[in-house]
């Protein structure tokens, strides 16, 4: 198998592209899907100050990586949960980019502790205050990258989420008709008011497959493993069910995903509904600031929570 490209030795075949590639054209290939996606939603330009979510695993490192290799001003965040050997691995990983990678660009890594702050790990938190651990676990780090985005004045935020884990949350949404999560699937989200920041995929056109390969062949160290907490999810049934169907019709999870895409932007009006809608009902935390439909956010509710309960 030779490169579409130079015609050198391939090392990765894209049969979803009919295309295989040497390493250097797939790095190549890579950076120009991302740029791309970056370009064709607007997310940010090169004077922005981009605030990347890590968690140490293949999707997020890489992202940071190209990032900088594209010349993007990005920083990133670290959320340890307090998890065992899963967070003690991930965020050993992150700190190593970070300090082999990031730093020769001049990026900086924030991170936050769940077990600082809560008193105990995320299971554990979850457990004590009686909610599902990733639920939790969601709204903690919602809450952590808005936080720090706005503190720290970042224009954007930006996550790893790739096209499996897109054209996986599309189908959930589908299967359970969740029209409001349709309009919010986007790879861009612009700030709805003002203490929400920006929050954007540039991922969405690269599925975990070439994002794994990317990895490895850039020589990026991350763990392999998922969050313990995420087996037998539904999302991981889905990318089951959708990695059948890719293997049989290659190109099966871009159609759906970025047709869906496309769609929306035909009916364009609902991110500016859902603007007028939100600004209509937030206001600010009376304990923390951040935007919140109730007198005290999620986020505060569930730390006074942890204060009652949580043994110190
Ligand atoms: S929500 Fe649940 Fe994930 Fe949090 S506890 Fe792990 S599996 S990391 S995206
Ligand atoms: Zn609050």
């Amino acid at each position: 198998m030779n490169c579409t490209k130079c015609k050198t030795k391939a090392v990765i075949g894209l049969p979803r592209h009919n295309a295989a590639f040497c390493k250097g054209c797939f790095n190549g290939f890579v950076h120009d899907q991302v740029a791309r996606a970056i370009k064709s939603e607007w997310m940010f330009g090169k004077e922005e100050r981009i605030l990347v979510a890590v968690s140490g695993g293949k999707d997020s490192l890489a992202l940071w990586d190209i990032l900088l290799k594209l010349g993007y001003r990005a920083d990133a965040l670290y959320v340890n949960l307090g998890i065992g050997a899963y967070s003690e691995q991930s965020h050993a990983k992150v700190t190593k980019f970070a300090e082999a990678v990031a730093a020769t660009h001049g990026a900086k890594l924030h991170l936050h502790t769940v077990e600082q702050e809560a008193g105990a790990g995320i299971k554990e938190l979850a457990m004590l205050i009686h909610r599902p651990t990733c639920s939790t676990c969601g709204t903690i780090k919602r809450y952590q990258f808005n936080r720090v985005a706005i503190e720290q004045e970042y224009d954007v935020m930006a996550t790893g989420h790739n096209l499996d884990d897109e054209a996986a949350r599309l189908l959930g949404n589908v299967l359970h008709w969740q029209e409001e999560y349709l309009d919010k699937q986007g790879p861009s989200l612009p700030a709805s008011v003002a203490g929400f920041a920006k929050k954007v995929k540039p991922l969405y056109r690269l599925s975990e497959r070439e994002l794994a390969a990317y990895a490895v062949l850039n020589r990026i160290d991350y763990i392999v493993e998922e969050c313990p907490m995420a087996k037998g999810s539904k999302t991981l049934q889905y990318k089951e069910v959708l990695n059948r169907l890719e293997t049989e019709s290659p190109g099966t999870k871009q159609t759906f995903y970025w047709g869906f895409l496309d769609k929306q932007k035909k009916k364009q009006p609902t991110a500016t509904t859902m603007t007028e809608k939100d600004r209509a009902v937030l206001h600010p935390c009376t304990s923390c600031s951040q935007p919140t439909t109730a007198e005290v956010c999620s986020y505060c509710k569930m730390m006074a929570r942890a204060k009652t309960v949580v043994p110190q």
